[in-house]
């Protein structure tokens, strides 16, 4: 039988409850729902209990470079549990420059005694890219660029995790801009992997989701590994699927329901973004099944009526224009879609579209259908539906 959450010794948990100062129930509640993120099987939650309550606490230091620091933002300022708590509990922050008290000289002693004490066993987390071009003289802390920074630090860790978009593989700062000429972004931004000539573990995200990332480091913490990733270093528990595969417009998208224009018929029913730029389709993440700010399923992008920008995706965010229309990666769209909003008696039926779909038979023709049923082709003719639809006085 699986182990039980309840097996973890209560002592252990009543000291746990000390050190934090979080009632067990928000702390088992928390296990849970990391074990759930990964995707481990029932009775993992106990282990995870186990591997928090008598963490040891490694080392880790947290370089920051190209970036926002939303990342370190959206990790501690989640409201509940207090995510911080935990994860500043679980892990030995050694350095982090916007967190730090040390500056300076201070600051750089501290990384340099933390490189020492725990040679070999040290985290590398790493925010923000790498500006590479004119040997990475843009970004440069306490005299050392960036790139030779990261090579001295990512020699003796014993694991190294790109948090963001930035870090993972350029994201906002390796924007290329819309300049005559210009082939690549200004400073030559690049991700760590690449900058390291071998493959880390990545969490993508503008900023990424903060459990994507703790789960990551308990999944460390419980197995002595990381967990299971793609060819791109993403962990598969968090971002295996698509965007589209979980997204609760997706019946709408199937359907044919879709929002032309921000705050029309289509925008204030809730129906699916995909005309509107999103890219959903074309982006792996869990976004739509973990949600943001503690609030759950419904605080993400497209719950909030934005598409999806794709922004933990390499090619897609902050590359693809935000309203350009995605490139549907594994998910076939019915040939046929029904209108927006359809009189009763008018418009193709389900059978005469099926009848349509067998006369156009060949691949070719529904190639075309899906063409024009995708693209913005008929955005005039909805928008002329729906001035004929206006509500008509009463008789
Ligand atoms: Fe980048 Fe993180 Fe976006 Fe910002 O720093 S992934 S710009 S949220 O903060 O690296
Ligand atoms: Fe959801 Fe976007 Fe897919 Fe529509 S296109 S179902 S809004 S992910
Ligand atoms: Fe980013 Fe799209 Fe998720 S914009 S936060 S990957 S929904």
């Amino acid at each position: 039988m699986a182990a039980s959450i309840f097996e973890v010794d209560r002592e252990s948990l009543s000291a746990l409850e000390q050190r934090l100062q979080m009632p067990r129930r928000e702390f088992l509640q928390f296990c849970a729902t990391v074990a759930a993120t990964l995707g481990l099987p029932a009775g993992a939650e106990a282990a995870v209990a186990k591997a928090v309550e008598s963490a040891q606490r490694p080392s880790v230091i947290w370089l920051h470079f190209q970036e926002c620091t939303g990342c370190s933002e959206s990790l501690l300022r989640a409201e509940h549990p207090t995510i911080e708590k935990l994860i500043l509990d679980v892990i030995s922050l050694d350095y982090h420059e916007t967190l730090m008290v040390a500056a300076g000289h201070q600051a750089e002693a501290a990384r340099k005694d933390a490189m020492k004490a725990h040679k070999g066993k040290y985290v590398l987390v790493v925010e923000g890219a790498i500006p590479t071009k004119e040997n990475g003289i843009y970004c440069k802390i306490g005299g050392h660029t960036a790139i030779d920074l990261l090579k001295e630090c990512a020699a003796d860790a014993a694991a190294v995790i790109a948090i963001g978009s930035c870090a993972s593989w350029g994201g906002m700062p390796s924007t290329i801009p819309s300049l005559a000429g210009a082939d690549s972004s200004p400073t030559g931004a690049s991700g760590v992997a690449e900058v390291l000539g071998k493959p880390v573990v990545t969490i993508p995200g503008c900023p990424p989701n903060p459990y994507n990332f703790l789960a990551t480091v308990v999944h460390f913490l419980t197995f002595g590994a990381l967990p299971p990733v793609d060819k791109l270093g993403r962990p598969l528990f968090a971002y295996g699927r698509l965007i589209h595969e979980s997204c609760e417009r997706r019946a709408h998208f199937d359907a044919g329901r879709f929002a032309m224009q921000f705050g029309d018929e289509g925008h204030r029913k809730g129906y699916c973004l995909y005309k509107l730029g999103c890219k959903g389709p074309e982006t792996y993440a869990n976004c739509p099944t973990l949600g943001f700010n503690d609030v759950g399923e419904s605080a993400w992008p497209v719950a909030c009526g934005h598409p999806c920008i794709g922004c933990s995706e390499k090619g897609v965010g902050f590359q693809k224009p935000i309203h350009a229309v995605a490139k549907m990666l594994n998910v076939v769209p019915p040939t046929q879609y029904p209108r927006i909003s359809e009189d009763v008696g008018k418009g193709a039926s389900f059978a005469s579209a099926a009848a349509l779909a067998a006369i156009a038979g060949a691949a070719a023709g529904g190639a075309v259908m899906v063409a024009k049923n995708l693209g913005l082709s008929h955005q005039a003719a909805e928008l002329e539906k729906a001035k004929d639809s206006k509500p008509k006085a009463e008789v």
